[in-house]
């Protein structure tokens, strides 16, 4: 099988394998295309917490993403953990220099134990200069309430929140449901011209790490290989309901999905 696509991914490495631009990398494998890379930072981390987050020079995340990708160019991007202005300002420049249209933006903020993975001033840079630029943000509630100055508490106050991102200049948005504590979870997706709803089963389990990586991933991919961005985040919520429901069980705390939900294993191999 031929690769379908070609996706740069721009995010933090997380040790444990289950977040991060390691979720990103099999994310975008197992639904058949080929991942390129940008490191922002690499976490020591295990499913229980976060131990310490380091830098990478954002000069050379910038040199990551304009010499890998000016010789093998992608479909699509994706984007993950920024974690300070300057590291937001050299992507900046990079994708300035790349001129590929479809970017998907997850404003990861948080990781799954709390351990912050962003500061203010990428937050305050990131809205003003980053959001207008993207097709697609991908925030769940508690980054949806940063990004909006408001208190998300149900459906009606997502749905608010998502035309103020417009209104901010996001062209397509999807608020993800997943922390309320409602029966079903809903996402929202907004855009100038259209809104939906996707609704999906909650499935009680604590093996949620990744989600958000996951998704941002799986919709870019889709995008990448001309579905549109909605139907690309109705098929990438489809695939991380899969990898919830056959997570592995790995772990002691909050372990990781199975982003192999989407492949058929030769039996050879087995
Ligand atoms: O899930 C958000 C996330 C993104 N990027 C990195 C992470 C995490 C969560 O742990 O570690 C690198």
């Amino acid at each position: 099988m031929k690769p379908k696509s070609k996706i740069l991914i721009i995010a933090g490495s997380d040790s444990s394998g289950g977040a991060g631009i390691q979720a990103d990398i099999k994310t975008v494998t197992s639904l058949g295309s080929y991942a390129l890379t940008a490191i922002t930072a690499v976490t020591v981390q295990n499913t229980k917490c976060v131990k310490s987050v380091i830098s990478i020079p954002p000069n050379e995340i910038k040199k990551q993403i304009i010499y890998s990708a000016q010789d093998i160019k992608p479909d699509a991007i994706k984007i993950g953990m920024l974690h300070s202005k300057a590291v937001v300002k050299k992507v900046l420049e990079g994708l300035k220099k790349l001129e590929i249209k479809k970017i998907v933006l997850d404003p990861v903020m948080v990781a799954k134990g709390g351990a912050k993975l962003i500061d203010q001033g990428a937050i305050n840079f990131l809205k003003k200069n980053l959001i207008h630029k993207v097709s697609l943000i991908t925030p769940n509630i508690p980054e949806a309430e940063v990004l909006t100055g408001m208190i998300i508490k149900n459906k009606e106050d997502m749905i608010f929140a998502a035309n103020k991102l417009i209104e901010l200049g996001a062209k397509n948005v999807l608020i993800k449901g997943g922390h309320l504590k409602t029966k079903k979870v809903e996402d929202i997706f907004l855009s100038k011209l259209d809104f939906e709803i996707f609704t999906s089963e909650r499935h009680k389990t604590k093996n949620t790490h990744g989600t958000g990586c996951t998704l941002s991933s799986a919709i870019t991919t889709f995008f990448s290989c001309g579905k549109t961005i909605k139907n690309a985040c109705e098929l990438g919520i489809k695939y991380v309901n899969s990898a919830i429901l056959s997570n592995p069980k790995y772990g002691k705390g909050h372990g990781p999905i199975n982003h192999l939900n989407s492949i058929k294993i030769n039996k050879k191999f087995k």
